[in-house]
This record gives structure tokens, C-alpha cells and sequence, in this order.
């Protein structure tokens, strides 16, 4: 008899370099509720449907995952949760931006504005005729301003900490270059860092930790370059949407940018978002990031019950 194999369906693409795994088929049914309710749903009955997607041997630690949903809002092109190595996220926007590059490819979308539904609150996205995509994200702000800590080995580091869909700890000046063969360094530094964070007890509103840390540095062809390093230990490819969203909040609050003004921010590997703001009435920032995504692979995920990694390797 012909062995059965549960099946998830994924279409791949990167933006600027870093990958997304949308899922379109194959994971258990959440319901309808809201994308923040149907997150902790995912996360605590079925964990195991991220490990399969995103760990090795069928994914590895760069990858993000989208998981398509169905939105609560009619109006809405689509809802999704966005998930890594080591847990979820609350918005992605290299992410959004792979996952309307997905939906046009599947052809379930065309040219113009899409209402998408995060965990974290609404998003727009614009899918340009160019096939790049500029998305408003969530409203975005800076918490705190020139936070010194100290690093054991390396010495006084200055950050602002601030929120653009995950929290950020934004180091204006690398004492590092930023530079895609010192990505090792780099990630070191970031990880002395986080954990600096932790222990000190210094954390984002709400006591919620600040799980991306992002540096920053010159770059001939843009405002500026940064390195930054995801939850889960691997370094974004891109620029990092909410990353991106994080500096804005920061330029703004500093009045280092005006509203509209466009901000290119290059990525540790060299490509590049375009990056505005504008103004909220609660006194952040509404940012907007464009940039472009590539479709890489259209996939069937196949899953052997006798697979003793059929939900991923993990330390356990
Ligand atoms: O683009 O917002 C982003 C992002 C978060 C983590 C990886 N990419």
C-alpha cells in the first residue's frame, strides 16, 4: 500500500534577501477569532505545526513563516500570523511584504490596496505596478531614549529602545561595522546585548521583552545600515520592517526626519527598504516601508508519521 503523508502547502519568496514561508494549506483550524486569539491558539495546542514548517530538516533558523488566515473582516484581503525558529511574532514586514508578492502570485490579489489582519492590529498594504510593495504599519513609537548599559568585555553602550511591531533596542553607533563577513561579531555583540536586557530587567512597555536588537552604521548609498538580530538568533537579511518602523519612530522623536521625508535603510547585506512616516495624534508615528519580494519556491511539505523529525530537531 502507498504510504499517506500529511501535507502542508507553503509558497516561498524573500524580500530584500530575507525569506518567508506563507502557508496556505495543511495546518489545523483555528476558527474565527481575531489574529492575536488565534495566535495563542496555534501557539499552545499546535506548536508543533511551526516546528515542522520552520526547523531542520525542512526549514532552518532564517526562515520566517506566515500562516494565511482567514481574515474576521470582510473588507480584509487576508489575516496571518507570523512565526520563527523560536516563537511568534507580532508583525513581520519583510513578511507582509512576502505575503502580498504570494497572494498575486497565486493570483488572489491585484495591483493596489489590501487590508491586512496582524496579532498585533491592522496593516495596508499597496501592491505598486513595479510588483513592490509599501505596507502602513501599526502604529509605531519610541519608549525610551539613550538607555546605557553596560557590556562585559566591550564596554558603555547607548540605545533607544522603542516599538514598531516587536520591540526593538536601536544602537545608533555600531562599535562594530556593519558588514555582511562580520555578521558573526555582530551577532555576538547583539546577543551580549539581549541578555544584558534581560538581566537588568530592562524591557519594552508592559514589561514585554525586547527580543530584536539592532545596530547601526554608514553606508555610502542610504541614510543608514543596520544589523539586526531576530529572537531566535539569526540576523534579518533584510532591513527589518519593524526595525525600520523602530528607527523612524526614533528619527521622529528626535525631529532628525519630517514627515513624508523618504529614509532608505540598508540592510547588513547591502539591499535596501524605502522608508516615511507620518504623524499619529497619540504622538508616535504611522510608518511606511516599501520594498520587494521574490517568489523562490512552491512547495508541498511532507510529513512521514514514522518520521522521527517530523516536527523538526530540536535540543529537547
Ligand atoms: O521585517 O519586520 C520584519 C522582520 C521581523 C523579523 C524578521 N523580519
Amino acid at each position: 500500500m502507498q504510504k499517506q503523508y500529511r501535507k502542508i502547502e507553503v509558497i516561498d519568496s524573500h524580500t530584500a534577501g530575507e525569506p518567508t514561508r506563507l502557508v496556505i494549506n495543511g495546518f489545523p483550524e483555528l476558527g474565527d477569532l481575531n489574529m492575536a486569539s488565534r495566535l495563542e491558539i496555534l501557539r499552545t495546542q499546535y506548536d508543533q505545526w511551526r516546528c515542522t514548517t520552520i526547523l531542520e530538516p525542512r526549514g532552518n533558523d532564517i526562515l520566517v513563516g506566515a500562516l494565511l488566515c482567514r481574515p474576521q473582516n470582510p473588507k480584509a484581503a487576508a489575516g496571518v500570523i507570523f512565526f520563527n525558529n523560536e516563537g511568534y511574532l507580532g508583525m513581520c514586514g519583510h513578511g507582509t511584504i512576502g505575503l502580498i508578492t504570494s497572494l498575486h502570485f497565486l493570483g488572489q490579489i491585484s495591483y493596489g490596496n489590501h487590508l491586512i489582519e496582524t496579532p498585533v492590529g491592522d496593516v495596508t498594504a499597496q501592491l505598486h505596478q513595479d510588483g513592490s510593495v509599501s505596507i502602513q504599519n501599526v502604529y509605531s513609537y519610541r519608549y525610551r531614549k539613550a538607555v546605557q548599559i553596560n557590556i562585559p568585555d566591550v564596554g558603555v553602550i547607548v540605545g533607544d529602545i522603542a516599538w514598531g511591531g516587536n520591540w526593538f533596542f536601536l544602537v545608533e553607533n555600531s562599535p562594530i561595522d556593519i558588514h555582511y563577513r562580520d555578521a558573526k561579531a555582530l551577532t555576538e555583540l547583539c546577543l551580549k546585548i539581549k541578555q544584558v536586557l534581560a538581566s537588568q530587567g530592562i524591557y519594552g512597555k508592559d514589561n514585554q521583552e525586547i527580543d530584536h536588537i539592532e545596530l547601526f552604521g554608514s553606508h555610502p548609498n542610504a541614510n543608514s545600515q543596520s544589523f539586526v538580530l531576530c529572537p531566535g538568533g539569526a540576523y534579518d537579511r533584510s532591513p527589518c520592517g519593524t526595525g525600520t518602523s523602530a528607527k523612524l519612530a526614533c528619527l521622529a522623536a528626535d525631529k532628525k526626519l519630517a514627515a513624508g521625508e523618504i529614509w532608505h535603510q540598508a540592510s547588513v547585506i547591502g539591499s535596501q527598504f524605502q522608508a516615511s512616516y507620518q504623524p499619529s495624534d497619540e504622538g508616535g508615528i504611522i510608518p511606511t516601508i516599501r520594498g520587494t519580494a521574490y517568489i523562490s519556491g512552491q512547495n508541498s511539505l511532507l510529513i512521514d508519521e514514522q518520521d522521527p523529525f517530523r516536527f523538526g530537531i530540536t535540543a529537547a
